[in-house]
């Protein structure tokens, strides 16, 4: 087997997702971080293997995969012995895809309309109209949540990518459990996982704070 590459950054949720991912299905690894910061992204050899430019982007032997979803489903399609963590059943897929896509366009976007305002915008508010939609999609997530997982009883790719988002969401836009409690049930599930920590857990935290201690900063400039 070639040696996988991923281009990432463990404050990222989209990288920890595919890190996730990766310690599911055993494989080794090896990190390149993107210091997106320093605007390694925009760097023209970057730009080469993403001109999106945005992490995670993964080289398998010299194949360039972009896009966490595409990069997950990548994964377990080439390498995983059993298809659990993304189904071949047709009906099953579809509901993995609904909950990949419920991440994307809902969770990631609403999290990033609030921390890129700060983060790359300088900004010290958060509009109270930013906030209530993260809570819509909390309501949204909770109402999903009608089995163990996102997409049914299993645990699937599904899951590794609402948890990255929602992990550092929750650090800065509070989510209480009397208001949520199968969320909160559902993230200490994940946390069981041998690996959860390591791919996830100090990383998802510590994006949270990192929001919180730069909106604190940007109040003082
Ligand atoms: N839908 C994409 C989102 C990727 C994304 O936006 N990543 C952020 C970091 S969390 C990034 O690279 N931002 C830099 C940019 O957009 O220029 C995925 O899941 O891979």
């Amino acid at each position: 087997m070639t040696k996988l590459v991923l281009y990432t950054l463990h404050y990222s949720p989209p990288c920890r997702a595919v890190e996730l991912t990766v310690k599911a299905l055993g494989l080794e690894l090896e990190q390149k971080v993107v210091d997106l910061l320093a605007g390694a992204h925009l760097k023209p050899e970057f730009l080469k293997l993403n001109p999106q430019h945005t992490i995670p982007v993964l080289d398998d032997g010299g194949t360039i995969i972009t896009e966490s979803h595409a990069i997950m489903i990548y994964l377990v399609t080439k390498y995983a012995k059993n298809d659990t963590l993304y189904p071949k059943d047709p009906v099953k897929q579809a509901r993995v895809n609904a909950a990949l896509h419920f991440e994307s366009g809902v969770l990631f976007a609403r999290m990033r309309f609030i921390f890129e305002r700060i983060i790359y915008f300088g900004k010290s508010d958060i509009p109270e109209d930013r906030i209530e939609y993260v809570q819509k999609a909390y309501r949204l997530l909770e109402d999903t949540l009608t089995d163990n997982f996102v997409a049914g009883p299993h645990m699937t790719i599904a899951d590794f990518s609402c948890i990255s988002t929602i992990s550092s969401l929750k650090g800065v836009v509070p989510m209480e459990q009397s208001e949520y409690p199968k969320i909160h049930a559902w993230i200490e599930r994940l946390k069981q996982l041998p690996y959860y920590e390591e791919a996830n857990g100090g990383g998802g935290d510590d994006l949270g704070k990192f929001v919180l201690a730069k909106k604190e900063e940007n109040a003082k400039a």
